[in-house]
């Protein structure tokens, strides 16, 4: 008798109630048949199990009982969503939590953007450089310290392949596959052995420029990266080149713009000079232009390289270079507001 009472209970614990038919065949078939059907049988139970047997059954009777309640609540609250609440479009929707753009994507987008519209196209290219791309065809002599194990990421087994050191490996492929004119910045991340602080990371974002054609000269140069420097930064913002060496480019030059933070007056990030480097530049090297297939006796052109995080910190007055990559969501969430 227990075990026909256990069974039943099993049955009403698995039955599906989905909607009001199921309903009314539940109450039919289970609260006013079988369960009264099992307590009409108490008479037929020994005195001395009658106790536990009425115990079963009304424990039974409400499992029954709760079952059906919370399936009625439930199909009654599914027909008030379905016939008497049309869906109000008046109200206002949950807010979306949106992620946002990082913002060193955010200032390469943008670089991106001034140089697409004075004609320069994007280009991108192996990050797993071999020594010709990285090093030989952009003038490096043999003996440059760049070459060395402590500045760059060779592979063990193979000295002749490394992570690149600079984006300039790409314009290498570029000039080599494309004659002249050409005009495109590369964007990328770079590689160099450094020990990871607030102001130095092995891993890095530059964005270096190439133009080539006949006649361009350092006063090309110099307006192109004004006029960047305007767009980027404000339109009162001044440049300076200063003389520097890169051994791809002769005549070479630093590019410094006015502090952006003190507007020259002088600040701890300009530390008082009124000026903050971002990048150097220079003419391609007619060695460079000879090993990538172009002639330097027709062609000339202009190069410069800029580091992505060195101009997001100015732009967004970040101070430490580790942000960019921890991930912290209280850093990433403030530029929310940004969507390009
Ligand atoms: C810089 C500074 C100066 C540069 C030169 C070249 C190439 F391939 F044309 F020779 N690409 N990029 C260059 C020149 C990069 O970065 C600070």
């Amino acid at each position: 008798m227990l075990a026909e009472v256990a069974l039943l209970k099993e049955k009403i614990a698995q039955i599906e109630i989905s909607d009001a038919e199921a309903l009314e065949s539940f109450r039919v078939g289970i609260l006013k048949k079988e369960i009264p059907a099992l307590m009409a049988r108490l008479r037929d139970v020994l005195p001395e199990d009658r106790k536990s047997f009425g115990l079963a059954i009304n424990e039974l009777k409400e499992l029954a009982q709760n079952r059906f309640k919370i399936a009625q609540e439930q199909i009654e609250a599914q027909k008030v969503r379905a016939d008497d609440q049309p869906l109000d479009l008046t109200l206002p929707t949950l807010a979306n939590a949106l992620g946002s753009v990082h913002p060193l994507s955010l200032v390469k987008n943008r670089i991106i953007e001034i140089f697409e519209r004075i004609g320069f196209h994007v280009a991108d290219g192996p990050e797993i450089e071999d020594d010709w791309h990285n090093f030989t065809a952009l003038n490096f002599p043999p003996n440059h310290p760049a070459r060395e194990m402590q500045d760059t990421f060779f592979l063990e087994k193979d000295p002749d392949i490394a992570l690149r050191t600079h984006t300039s490996s790409v314009q290498v492929r570029l000039m080599e596959s494309q004659k002249p004119p050409l005009r495109a910045i590369m964007p990328g991340r770079v590689y160099r052995n450094e020990a990871i602080s607030a102001r130095a990371h092995c891993i890095f974002h530059q964005v270096e420029g190439l133009y080539i054609d006949e006649q361009v000269s350092l006063l090309d140069l110099k307006q192109t990266l004004f006029h960047f420097a305007r767009e980027m930064f404000g339109q009162n913002t001044q440049i300076r080149f200063r003389p520097s060496f890169f051994p791809f480019t002769e005549p070479s030059a630093e590019v410094d713009i006015s502090c952006n933070i003190c507007q020259g007056k002088g600040c701890n990030v300009c530390k008082y000079s009124g000026w903050l480097e971002i990048g150097g530049c220079g003419m391609v090297d007619p060695n460079v232009l000879q090993s990538c297939g172009i002639d330097a006796e027709k062609y000339t052109g202009f190069a410069f390289g800029m580091g992505i995080e060195r101009m997001a910190m100015l732009k967004y007055q970040i101070r430490d270079l580790r942000l960019f990559t921890e991930n912290d969501i209280r850093f990433l969430r403030q530029f929310r507001s940004q969507i390009h």
